[in-house]
């Protein structure tokens, strides 16, 4: 659905009138995420609601729109950007189009094992928060947060131990460009799907793979289409919150301090919840499906997918320009993973 067929589909007159900031009493800020109700995007933007809503006396009520209410991943940053809508999710897999520069969070094995490591570094880096923020600001988007979901685990149809057993293996990535060159990388032939296409395009065979954090591939009921669920090691999911440019820009001081110590917050709740969320969905996983197969990949059969995959950064590099080289190397060294 074009943008602007979607805009008249769903939002109201009284929303289109609140958007403009006409509203005689609170004021309503929209909150669209990429997931469905009760995932790790809706436990913090639930979150952000009660705490805003706690924090402004009812002054500010903030209104969340899950995936789909208000169009797909692209949609949401779009209308973000356009200032329809005030705070949404962009996830870097899905980002690489519109915000080029944050697929660097697409480059496999850039996060840390340890999550205390995570935690610091995208809480809070300058080389995030002021370098990437930039390329955020230059597309009327201002980075308000940035957080991981989970490890991303491959479900598959087959047994994939090395790069060789992924030949032929239609694997769905998300939207933006890096991910189809690292799947590409790691042996399979990648197409970009928004998540809507995923259940069906398994179910049908259109496409066979696909890569995930468990709490997802239990709430999108992925694993009911899959046989194997195979861990390599080779990234988390990472999200961003932003808000439209200007609207951040006209806030009060009063109202920019209350949206950090909302961060501040929620930056430790998050990491608890996205942990509890993964470790429970993979236990109701196993027990509707005890016969899925469960894969650790080894140490070695691990460093066989990173090294086919160690030109990506360099690919990245070359396609996006500016500063990259440089956003990656501070990340690498932040994160600890520098090679
Ligand atoms: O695979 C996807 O596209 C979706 N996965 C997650 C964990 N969140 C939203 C995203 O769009």
């Amino acid at each position: 659905m074009s943008l602007n067929k979607l805009l008249k589909a769903t939002l109201s007159a009284a929303a289109l009138f609140a958007v403009a900031g006409t509203a005689a009493h609170a004021e309503e800020w929209k909150f669209a995420h990429e997931e469905s109700p009760g995932d790790v995007q809706d436990l913090y933007a639930q979150e952000f609601k009660r705490l805003v809503e706690e924090k402004t006396s009812g002054d500010v009520t903030v209104t969340i729109y899950t995936y789909g209410q208000l169009g797909t991943e692209n949609d949401i940053t779009e209308l973000t950007a356009a200032g329809a809508i005030q705070f949404s999710n962009a996830s870097p897999g899905h980002l690489g189009t519109f915000v080029p520069e944050i697929q660097v969070f697409g480059v496999p094995y850039l996060l840390s094992q340890d999550n205390d490591v995570n935690k610091k570094v995208l809480s809070g880096s300058p080389t995030i928060y002021d370098g990437l923020g930039k390329d955020f600001e230059s597309k009327s988007l201002k980075l308000y947060t940035m957080y991981p979901e989970g490890e991303m685990v491959w479900t598959t149809k087959k047994e994939v131990m090395k790069p060789d057993d992924f030949d032929g293996v239609k694997f769905r990535v998300m939207t933006s460009p890096i991910l189809i060159e690292t799947y590409k990388s790691f042996g399979s032939d990648p197409v970009a799907l928004p998540w809507g296409e995923v259940y069906s395009g398994l179910q049908t065979n259109v496409i066979d793979a696909q890569v995930n954090p468990i709490f997802f591939i239990e709430s999108a009921k992925f694993y009911e289409v899959t046989d194997y669920l195979i861990y390599a090691g080779q990234q988390q999911y990472t999200t961003t919150v932003v808000s439209n440019a200007d609207f951040y820009a006209g806030l009060s001081d009063d109202r920019k301090a209350m949206l950090a110590d909302v961060k501040a917050e929620l930056d430790d709740f998050i990491y608890d919840a996205q942990t509890k969320a993964n470790e429970a969905a993979l236990g109701r996983i196993k027990e509707a499906k005890p016969d899925i197969k469960v894969i650790r990949l080894s140490d070695e059969q691990r460093a066989a997918f990173k090294d086919a995959s160690k030109g990506i950064g360099a690919s990245l590099v070359d396609e996006v320009g500016g500063d990259t080289q440089e956003v990656l190397d501070a990340l690498r060294k932040e994160f600890g993973t520098a090679m």
